[in-house]
């Protein structure tokens, strides 16, 4: 087994490789950039090597430092986890090329999986079922159309350079065709710099099934049961589980089977996954290989109980596959759910910040993978996943209700984030139920955002008694909270609180009496009392109802976390000036990012919608558009700046 091995990633999958590589007696070395030199990753490792500045193209992309690392502390092989340069072919030969082992497929595997059609072809060698269609050469408009209708509407034009569901565009009937094409080739060559098309049958709701396979490099291929991740939002998944709920032996068996055929046609090495699209009627189609470890793969993990991150290192250093696929047996049920930086209020907008609170408990059944500490920075510069929580259970239910529940348990602040929404799919009756589609999000939209929660007088009043019970703590000593208890409005006793919440400031007045308060909020008048229950947690009881909420307090701010959701409530002295509520004249920045393009000038007049700048935040491009109309008075910024949350980009 190699001695050393360095992990050419970061976060969660570096700390993952790093546990597996130490249990088998390996040493790591971990590289990192400027933004992670204290990052966990690089202190679960052996050693750690600076690749240079944050943005990844000058650090975790930089093949040639990642190489020299390698050299420079004597690792033997390199492992890329995922993302990154772990499905990049030239990194895999350059790997080689330098003597070192790649833990992956071949560069020539990694390049036949990379083209969509090139792809396609070879699958049909191996007896992979295709979606019905075109995936050839001729790209004559008239010929496009023959074979469309060959194949029935409503068909789906693919980019063949595409992937992730860019570069998609289904179209309904014949009359639609010339359009469509013409606007996904434009798409296409944006994109992709290639505008070459492919044609398919477009199936409806299909479901998204994957099969996880291992090969050797002594002919020897297996297939580790399926995983099911059609629960996606824009082309990310948001659950994936093993094995797939409701499909018959018989297809999971030839699924499998395909698979496993599919690695063999292409010569292929070490775990690859093999995606397909599982229609309404139980066919199967295939849709891409993965030459990478996936995300998802502790779902294999758990209900087969392998060690996929061991069993890459194995074959990578030429050991035979240690079993046969007789002998390996599903048991019970796996879930994963990815917590994402990201502010489901605000189109999942990524969120950055310093990770204040970062608590995420692994009960019975429950396992963590994550990279990140309390304390730590999310920043700008990479995918904003915090950790995997993975749950198992017997069954599916018990996984899914032991994945929520540790969700609920989770306190996490700092940067919003997308616990709850994740409690709400795994708790919702549909879901439960495993009727599951790649349109399950957009078909219960409804119940999946976040409420507002209709619990804001409850936190008001929490929030209110919490900064009355030990007086101010405020700024300066001569502001009145710090005669809190002195302090009057109004009639005597009346204690006034002032409470930010989601941006908006809110009077809380609570008149003391003989069992708690009188309160008055803006939305009605009752009695209240809060009891200290155990460190950290309060009971509230509000006019006969009573509720336990967990808290962290950090001076004026004031951490709440309700099942898996985290709420801010802020002590505010002052009324909000008019220039923070809602102003049309000033734009600031929605969240950390680099300015892409300062789209007006000053002496520029605007309307409703046009778009000021363009903002690069996470690998996303996010338009700042004009509220209403004006005239462009000033732009403190410019194209290639770094502003952070908050900053003022454009004034009108
Ligand atoms: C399809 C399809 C329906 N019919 N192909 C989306 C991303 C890419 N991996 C392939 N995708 C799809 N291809 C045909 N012929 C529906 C999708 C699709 C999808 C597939 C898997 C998981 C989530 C999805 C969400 C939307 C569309």
């Amino acid at each position: 087994m190699f001695s050393k091995i360095l992990i050419a990633n970061r976060g969660e999958i570096s700390c993952r490789i790093t546990r597996t590589a130490h249990r088998l007696g390996v040493k790591t070395v971990a590289v990192y950039s400027d933004a992670d030199a204290g990052a966990m990753h690089v202190q679960a490792a052996d050693e750690g090597v600076h690749l240079g500045p944050a943005p990844s193209r000058e650090s975790y992309l930089r093949a040639d430092k990642i190489i020299a690392a390698a050299l420079a502390t004597g690792a033997r092989a390199i492992h890329p986890g995922y993302g990154f340069l772990s499905e990049n072919a030239g990194f895999s030969r350059a790997c080689r090329e330098a003597g070192l082992v790649f833990i992956g497929p071949s560069a020539e595997a990694i390049t036949a999986m990379g083209s969509k059609s090139g792809a396609k072809t070879l699958m049909e060698k191996a007896g992979v079922p295709l979606i019905p269609g075109y995936h050839g050469d001729n790209q004559d408009e008239a010929f496009l159309l023959a074979e469309a209708r060959k194949m029935g509407f409503p068909v789906l034009l693919k980019a063949s350079a595409g992937g992730g569901g860019k570069g998609m565009r289904a179209v309904h009937e014949e009359k639609e065709f010339s359009e469509a094409l013409h606007a996904a080739q434009r798409e296409a060559s944006n994109a992709f710099g290639d505008d070459r098309m492919l044609i398919e049958k477009l199936l409806v709701e299909p479901r998204h099934v994957e099969v996880q396979i291992l090969a050797d490099r002594h002919g020897n291929a297996v297939y580790v049961f399926d995983r099911d991740c059609s629960i996606q939002r824009r082309h990310q998944k948001v659950v994936e589980e093993a094995p797939a709920p409701g499909l018959s032996p018989e297809l999971r068996r030839a699924m499998g089977e395909a698979a496993v055929r599919a690695a063999k046609a292409i010569d292929y090495e070490g775990a690859g996954t093999l995606e397909f699209l599982v229609d309404r009627d139980g066919h199967f189609y295939f849709m891409e290989m993965n030459t990478r470890l996936q995300v998802e793969h502790p779902v294999t993990e758990l209900i087969s109980g392998l060690d996929l991150v061991e069993l890459q290192l194995r074959i990578a250093n030429g050991e035979p596959l240690p079993f046969t696929q007789a002998d390996l047996q599903p048991r019970g049920h796996a879930m994963e759910v990815r917590l994402y930086a990201e502010d489901p209020h605000k189109e999942f907008l990524p969120s950055t910040g310093t990770l204040q609170v970062f608590e995420l408990p692994a009960p019975e059944g429950v396992r963590v993978d994550t990279g990140y500490r309390s304390g730590d920075a999310v920043s700008v510069y990479y995918d904003p996943m915090m950790a995997k929580v993975i749950a198992w259970g017997e069954t599916r239910d018990i996984a899914a209700e032991r994945l929520c529940n540790a969700l609920r348990q989770a306190r996490v602040a700092g940067v919003k984030h997308n616990a709850r929404f994740l409690t709400q799919v795994l708790s919702h009756p549909a879901f439960r139920e495993g009727e599951i589609s790649t349109h399950f999000i957009a078909q219960h939209e409804g119940d999946l955002l976040p409420r507002q929660l209709e619990r804001q007088a409850s936190l008001l009043l929490l929030a209110g008694q919490v900064f009355l019970q030990d007086g101010a703590s405020g700024p300066d000593a001569t502001s009145p909270w710090r005669q809190l208890q002195g302090f009057r409005v109004g009639a005597p006793d009346v204690a006034l609180v002032r409470v930010k919440l989601d941006d908006e400031v809110h009077e809380v007045r609570l008149t003391p009496g003989p069992q708690g308060y009188q309160y008055a909020l803006a939305s009605g008048t009752g009695r209240c009392t809060l009891r200290a229950v155990i460190k950290g947690d309060y009971l509230l009881e509000r006019d006969g109802h009573s509720q336990v909420f967990s808290v962290e307090r950090q001076g004026d701010h004031l951490h709440v976390f309700i099942e898996g959701e985290h709420i801010e409530l802020v002590r505010t002295p002052r009324a909000p000036s008019n220039a923070q509520a809602g102003d049309e004249r000033h734009y600031r920045a929605p969240m950390n990012g680099r300015i892409v393009s300062v789209n007006v000038q000053a002496g520029d007049s605007v309307q409703k919608g046009d778009t000021l700048l363009v903002m690069e935040a996470m690998k996303m491009e996010h338009r700042i558009r004009a509220h209403g109309e004006g005239v462009i008075a000033g732009i403190p910024v410019a194209a290639g700046d770094l502003v952070s949350e908050g900053q003022n980009l454009v004034d009108l």
